[in-house]
């Protein structure tokens, strides 16, 4: 996965000094992973405990004169930022400090570009960054700059070129255009194959949950497939889909991009079309690490359900998964099970819990089943058939207008049979 030495190199001459301000005493471990996941070192932190940031410089006037003298001996040569800047604090902190600014966000975008495999991968982060520099007022040169690889920082950090800005304003607004036309296309693309899958009838599962939760690794644990699983932030960005056997009925399983607080919303908003076809599954599964300590832990699954309140997959029914429980004690794990009693603990390392995590999704998905009683023409008899892949067993009826027919149907696939029902009921559990 290494890219070419170039980038390795450039990025490696990267120091980086950790900013943040706010009430409460900040927590750098976060933004110091981002940082080792775009291969940039981390030469120190300072924090500004302060009710908000200032809008103008983000630091108070005497913390920036320290912050100054930090830099120095420090020997950084970047400033980054744990929260996201305006783009006028950016700019008064870089006059005033002479060195690079840049934001969490920044570097979220930057290690999505990285990691981006597929076309529409690319396009999305492509989508992400461009609005994201339009709205600093950044150039488009810097932009192409950066998609060409040639010159300039591991992360993205303004240069010259101030002056040529309307122009590229007017580019990037256009190349913005062109990108959501190509992204429109690959959603249709995405659309045939959802409906081959609807006519297989497999139900859906989708995993969904902080980054380096171990999603992967469960996806790989229960399909015995070879997703790719590293100990870094986002390595996942473009959804894998394997298929499992519970109790003889097969199931899709769909590994997603990972989520984080602060997740740039020009991102969420980019990987919307590809999220939203994903969590549209019959069941999420959120899967947490449960080897965080309790307040992490608790920001994560947060930081989660906004997400996927965002992505409009909030009300998708839904199954905790506390990974990592290999590492915790028994002390630990009756603590959880108080917490959350529904949720399932296993380990995607070891395999413990997956029988019980199996049991589980498949308790889920039978209770998402939507009674039906259709009336099928006999004109239509064909259907009927159809009807049996997606439900199993039914109840049969033959009267003068055509066939009577009970089955428990899933969600998905409710539509496709709606013009026959007689006397629907709406029996689902979330
Ligand atoms: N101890 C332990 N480690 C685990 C477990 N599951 C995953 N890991 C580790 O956690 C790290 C992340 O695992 P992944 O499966 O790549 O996580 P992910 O959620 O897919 O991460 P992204 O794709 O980056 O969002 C890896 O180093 C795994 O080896 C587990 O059950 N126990
Ligand atoms: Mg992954």
């Amino acid at each position: 996965m290494q890219k070419g030495q170039g980038t390795d190199n450039r990025r490696a001459r990267q120091r980086a000094l950790m900013i943040a301000a706010g009430p409460d005493q900040a927590d750098f471990s976060e933004l110091t992973e981002l940082l080792r996941t775009a291969r940039v070192a981390v030469a120190g932190e300072m924090f500004q405990r302060r009710a908000v940031p200032d809008p103008d410089r983000y630091f108070g006037k005497g913390k920036l004169a320290e912050l100054k003298a930090e830099i120095a001996a420090r020997d950084a040569n970047v400033v980054v930022c744990d929260d996201e800047l305006f783009s006028r604090q950016e700019r008064n902190l870089e006059t005033e400090l002479g060195t690079p600014v840049i934001d969490r966000t920044a570097v979220i975008l930057d290690i999505f570009a990285d990691h981006a495999g597929s076309a529409e991968g690319k396009l999305q982060v492509e989508l992400a960054q461009l609005e994201y520099n339009l709205s600093r007022m950044r150039g488009l040169w810097q932009h192409l700059e950066r998609l060409g690889g040639a010159t300039g920082g591991g992360v993205a950090t303004r240069g010259p070129g101030e002056t040529q800005i309307e122009t590229d304003r007017r580019l990037a607004r256009n190349r913005i255009a062109d990108l959501r036309r190509r992204l429109e296309g690959a959603k249709g693309t995405r659309a045939t194959m959802r409906a081959e899958r609807e006519r297989a009838a497999l139900p859906t599962v989708a995993l969904a949950g902080y980054t380096n939760a171990g999603k992967s690794t469960l996806l790989n644990a229960l399909t015995g497939s070879e997703v790719e699983v590293r100990d870094r932030l986002f390595h996942t960005l473009d959804p894998a889909t394997r298929s499992f056997d519970i109790s003889g009925r097969a199931y899709l399983l769909t590994d997603t991009v990972g989520f984080i607080r602060k997740l740039p919303h020009q991102l969420v908003q980019a990987f919307g079309a590809t999220l939203e076809e994903a969590l549209g599954a019959d069941l999420l599964v959120h899967v947490a690490d449960a080897s965080a300590d309790e307040e992490e832990l608790r920001a994560m699954l947060g930081a989660v359900d906004d997400v996927l309140d965002e992505t409009g997959a909030g009300d998708r029914p839904r199954l905790l998964a506390l990974n990592k429980v290999d590492v915790l004690d028994a002390e630990r794990r009756r603590e959880l099970t108080f917490r959350f009693p529904r949720a399932v603990q296993v380990s995607g390392e070891t395999g413990e819990g997956l029988a019980e995590l199996r049991d589980a999704i498949e308790a889920r998905f039978l209770a998402t089943l939507l009674p039906m009683e259709l009336l099928v023409p006999y004109a239509d008899g064909g259907r009927l058939s159809e009807l049996h892949d997606v439900a199993g067993d039914m109840e049969r009826e033959d009267t003068a207008e055509g066939v009577v027919v009970r089955a428990r149907v899933p969600a998905s696939a409710v539509a496709r049979f709606e013009r026959y029902a007689v006397n629907t009921t709406n029996g689902s559990s979330g």
